[in-house]
């Protein structure tokens, strides 16, 4: 994918704020390899940063407002610092600001600042341009301030500024996979104490792609399933009296089944089977070729279109029509409702695999998906 041109942002930012940014920072969407919706239970999940990104030009300044424009939105949205809250801010900007409230909430005070970001990571396509325009803030903020505090600190802040500003309540895949992102590598996450490990995912060296699938349907995480998916979750675990799901194991659903209605067990079921398929996924990882996870990943989608029931037509159209021409295993990636699919196939299958999806796609009458390969790339950074 192509990257943002860092001069023309530069020189957009003095055209639009009157003088030069102090500095120029970029954090990359992810893709998830396999852990959906676990990351809001305690549980595991395995994503990569990707080469898109969002890129955020800051200056601070002392003037007690925030001025956030993006090149993808008209004009210039301007925030008084003084009475920045939850609800203070819509839309786009809800997430600049929020990074900005969140860390002052952290003791990371900024006493104005002017920001200018674009991105390459397409909204709403379940590839987390959300956490990219958040850690792309955060990681300017931290470094224009020369605060000190951690990457861990950073992705709970932009958490809460996605939760507490944006009203979208999201774990914390996302802003990690953004943040502590490595070339080559998948993160592994245990969301129960954020520990992360890097997992080597070597793709190219075994001749194998990771293609994303946009269906071009439009999800929203604010609203709707996402919420009402975690709202199941958490009467799951209340009914049965743990911690968290992550505290129950496959060998815990027989019993489970009995205390729990049908759908609610459903939902638990996913999540206890996929926190099991992350481990195996980074079992199988670290000891043979990546190819060999294939069927992980099918499992995985089963589970979400079963049990979870996230997935929708475009995205099982995508993941059947990638399998049935090749691909060696494929399941919807992110929140769900829409957004991208992934398949792993072997590289000679790219061509064959991706003219299956259009022309499911085409027989079925959706709109043509945009399909590319992703590499795991690194994380957020200063670039100038
Ligand atoms: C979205 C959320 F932001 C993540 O926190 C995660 O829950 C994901 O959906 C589902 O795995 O990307």
């Amino acid at each position: 994918m192509s990257a943002v041109d860092a001069g023309r942002l530069a020189a957009d930012f003095t055209a639009t704020f009157g003088s030069a940014p102090d500095g120029l920072f970029t954090a990359p969407g992810r893709v998830n390899l396999i852990g959906e919706h676990t990351d809001y239970s305690g549980g595991f999940v395995l994503p990569f940063a990707i080469d898109a990104a969002t890129t955020a030009a800051i200056a601070l300044n002392a003037s007690g407002r925030l001025r956030l424009a993006s090149r993808s939105q008209d004009g210039v949205v301007e925030v008084d610092l003084a009475s920045l809250e939850p609800g203070a801010v819509q839309g786009w900007a809800a997430y600049p600001a929020g990074v900005v409230w969140a860390l002052g909430e952290r003791g990371v005070r900024v006493e104005g600042a002017d920001i200018l970001v674009d991105s390459t990571v397409p909204t709403g396509s379940g590839l987390s341009s959300s956490a990219a325009l958040e850690c792309s803030v955060a990681v300017g903020l931290r470094d224009l301030t020369g605060s000190s505090i951690g990457l861990d600190e950073l992705v709970l802040a932009c958490q809460r500024a996605e939760n507490e500003m944006a009203g979208a309540p999201t774990g914390i895949m996302d802003q990690t996979a953004s943040l502590r992102g490595a070339a080559g590598h998948a993160v592994f996450l245990d969301t129960r104490n954020q520990h992360s490990e890097p997992v080597p995912l070597p793709l190219t060296e075994h001749d194998l792609v990771l293609l994303v699938m946009d269906t071009h349907v439009k999800h929203e995480h604010a609203t709707g399933g996402y919420t009402d998916r975690r709202r199941s979750t958490e009467l799951a675990r209340d009914t049965l009296g743990v911690d968290a799901l992550r505290d129950v194991t496959v060998a815990d659903l027989d019993d489970a089944a009995r205390r729990l209605d049908d759908v609610t067990f459903r939902r638990l079921r996913h999540i206890v089977t996929e926190n099991q398929r992350v481990l195996d996924t980074v079992e199988t990882l670290r000891s043979s070729s990546p190819a060999a996870i294939g069927a992980l990943l099918d499992g995985s989608h089963a589970s979400m279109r079963d049990d979870f029931e996230i997935s929708c037509a475009e995205l099982d159209a995508a993941v059947d029509a990638a399998r049935s021409a090749g691909a060696l295993g494929a399941r919807m990636t992110g929140g769900g409702f829409g957004g991208s699919a992934i398949a792993l196939l072997r590289t000679a299958d790219v061509e064959a695999v991706s003219a299956a999806v259009r022309r499911a796609f085409d027989a079925a009458g959706y709109t043509a998906p945009d399909i590319f390969p992703v590499e795991p790339a690194d994380g957020a950074r200063r670039i100038g």
